[in-house]
């Protein structure tokens, strides 16, 4: 019989991608969605399957991580051999506008997940999304042995989650693991993270939709990592014979500011020329250098993320300009830029020109 994975937070980017990499794998996947007034599975739709197949292998099922009766229900009816919590208020800065939800969601929602665990009795793996925004201020780079010093109310919200899964893995002896996963992006990113809103913003601009990128510190420096290769990390933790802690990142830092650099220039764009700076996107405390040292994760688990900075950019962004109807840089632009060095200025009638010189490029 296929084994039975529960994801929490399935329609967000991770949750997107674990649960087409579990289905690869031959899992039948529940997950839980939030039930909203419109569609929120946008990242799921494609995998989606009629829940009146007795057969489907992926099984939605509404739920929230503020109510206890429903995850008690949830995981005593799935029985899932394997959970993966992944949902939570994700975003640091709103995390300061709601700092009483995003300590109910994201710190209690996993003490509730681990107490449905708990009370069931049901024998499972658990996965806790844990984050490197949890280590703060402590000096770069960051392992398993780094103390935690959150600077934003998300972060201590993970540390308390963090800390609420090891004490469930010892008092209980649960076999409960924490990810903590630094910064990891692509094309399904949330559009108000930093990498997406610049890399959507590029394709806005020569979509001649957008005239200004307006962003708050350009000097943090983040450990930008892809996405897909981290949600298969997390499977692998959940495959050891003990339950243990990761870090997992690229180990290679590079700030805001690199980053505007590689995606406008990957467009032959200056992003000087695009970019103000907004005082609402400013943080009260900041989260200045964060490095990943995956020493452990690389020796246990055989991982090493293979896309790097640069790559990522390009992913993202090739991606953004297909959405807006753009021929994918790669080819094109290149081109272009080339021949004509001013091309940028010519607005909506960029798309055609790309495509043209692409065209001619192929003949
Ligand atoms: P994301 O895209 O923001 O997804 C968050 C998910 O949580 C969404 O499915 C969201 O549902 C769900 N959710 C939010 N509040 C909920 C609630 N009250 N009840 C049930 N579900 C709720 O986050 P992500 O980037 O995929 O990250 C996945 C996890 O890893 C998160 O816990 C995040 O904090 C953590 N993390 C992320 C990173 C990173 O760089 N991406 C790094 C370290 C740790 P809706 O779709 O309905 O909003
Ligand atoms: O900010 C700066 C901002 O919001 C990155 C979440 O997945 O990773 C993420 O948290 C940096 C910060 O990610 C804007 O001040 C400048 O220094 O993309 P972000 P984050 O805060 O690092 C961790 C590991 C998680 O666990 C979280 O869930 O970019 N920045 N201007 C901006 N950031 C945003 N969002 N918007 C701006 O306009």
């Amino acid at each position: 019989m296929a084994k039975r994975a529960l994801i929490t937070g399935i329609t967000g980017q991770d949750g997107s991608y674990l649960a087409e990499f579990l289905l690869s794998r031959g899992y039948q996947v529940h997950g839980i969605i939030r039930r909203a007034s419109t569609f929120n599975t946008r990242r799921i739709d494609h995998i989606y399957q009629d829940p009146h197949n007795p057969e489907a292998s992926l099984v939605l099922h509404y739920g929230d991580l503020s109510s206890s009766e429903q995850l008690t229900n949830l995981i005593y009816n799935i029985q899932p051999e394997e959970i993966y919590h992944l949902g939570a208020q994700s975003h640091v800065r709103v995390s300061f506008e709601m700092p009483e939800y995003t300590g109910n969601i994201t710190a209690l929602g996993t003490t509730r997940l681990l107490e449905a665990i708990r009370r069931s009795g049901i024998k499972t793996h658990f996965y806790q999304a844990s984050s490197s925004e949890m280590f703060g201020n402590a000096p770069a780079p960051q392992n398993e042995n780094t103390p935690f010093q959150p600077r934003s109310p998300y972060g201590a919200a993970k540390v308390y989650a963090y800390w609420i899964t090891v004490n469930y893995r010892e008092a209980y002896r649960l076999f409960c693991c924490n990810g903590v996963l630094f910064n990891h992006e692509s094309p399904r990113r949330g559009e108000t993270f930093v990498t997406r809103k610049i890399t959507r913003a590029v394709a806005h601009i020569l979509a001649g939709k957008q005239k200004k990128l307006f962003l708050g510190n350009l000097e943090s420096k983040r450990d930008w990592g892809y996405a897909p290769e981290y949600v298969e990390a997390m499977w692998r933790m959940l495959q050891q014979e003990r339950p243990d802690d990761y870090v997992l990142g690229t180990g290679e830092p590079h700030s805001v500011k690199e980053f505007l650099a590689a995606a406008f220039g990957y467009v032959g764009l200056d992003w000087k020329e695009w970019v103000e700076m907004d005082p609402k996107y400013l943080r009260p405390t900041e989260v200045d250098l964060l490095i990943a040292d995956t020493a452990k994760a690389r020796q246990k688990l055989s991982w090493e993320p293979k896309i790097r900075f640069e790559e990522l950019v390009r992913i993202m962004i090739d991606a953004d300009m297909e959405a807006e109807g753009l021929v994918p840089v790669g080819e094109g632009v290149a081109i272009l830029r080339s021949r004509f060095p001013d091309w940028h200025q010519w607005g909506n009638a960029v798309t055609l020109a790309v495509q043209s010189a692409q065209g001619q490029a192929l003949e």
